[in-house]
């Protein structure tokens, strides 16, 4: 079982992503175990992120796919149910562009599904002690657009693909 891990880069006001630590600790984790576990952290800007992950993906041809970044203001771990045709951007990404409202993909479909059971998975989540729930949002940021070009890689191969957005570390609250 191979799984790939993708994180961001810190963006915004926050000085270090949570996602990326976060995934380092996951990736250690599952090589202890005897999985096979590749990890890669995704730059923060729009020419870049979505490209960089079909890119590897096509390489490295995971069994199963899991990317993660950080939501400054929420308090859960939450499992991303779906991913929009839409970059409109509160902030300028770290390459200073700022979308408002324009289409992902104009050929893409509106939106793209999570390949997994997001009930379920906050069921196991929760199992741990974390704090987990449903999103119906992944925003229409980098996070988005990058589950986005995810959900357009997994879901035509039949290949389990989903996004969590992470809080900040408890010291950089
Ligand atoms: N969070 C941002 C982009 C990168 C990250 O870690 C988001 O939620 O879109």
């Amino acid at each position: 079982m191979k799984l790939a891990l993708f994180a961001f880069e810190a963006f915004g006001p926050w000085e270090v992503n949570s996602s990326d630590a976060v995934t380092q600790a996951v990736a250690e984790q599952l090589r202890a175990e005897g999985h096979q576990a590749v990890r890669h952290v995704l730059p923060v800007v729009l020419s870049q992120g979505p490209a960089q992950v079909v890119a590897l993906l096509d390489e490295e041809q995971p069994d199963a796919v899991l990317a993660t970044g950080l939501a400054g203001r929420r308090p859960d771990i939450d499992v991303e149910r779906v991913a929009v045709n839409v970059a409109d951007f509160r902030i300028p990404d770290n390459a200073g562009n700022r979308l408002g409202g324009e289409p992902l993909d104009p050929a893409g479909p509106d939106a793209w599904l999570a390949s997994v059971d997001v009930h379920a998975m906050c069921t196991r989540i929760a199992a741990t002690g974390a704090r987990a729930r449903v999103s119906d949002s992944a925003g229409t940021y980098l996070c988005n657009a990058v589950f986005y070009s995810l959900l357009g890689w997994t879901r035509p191969r039949g290949v389990p693909g989903m996004f969590l957005h992470i809080p900040p570390l408890p010291d950089a609250a």
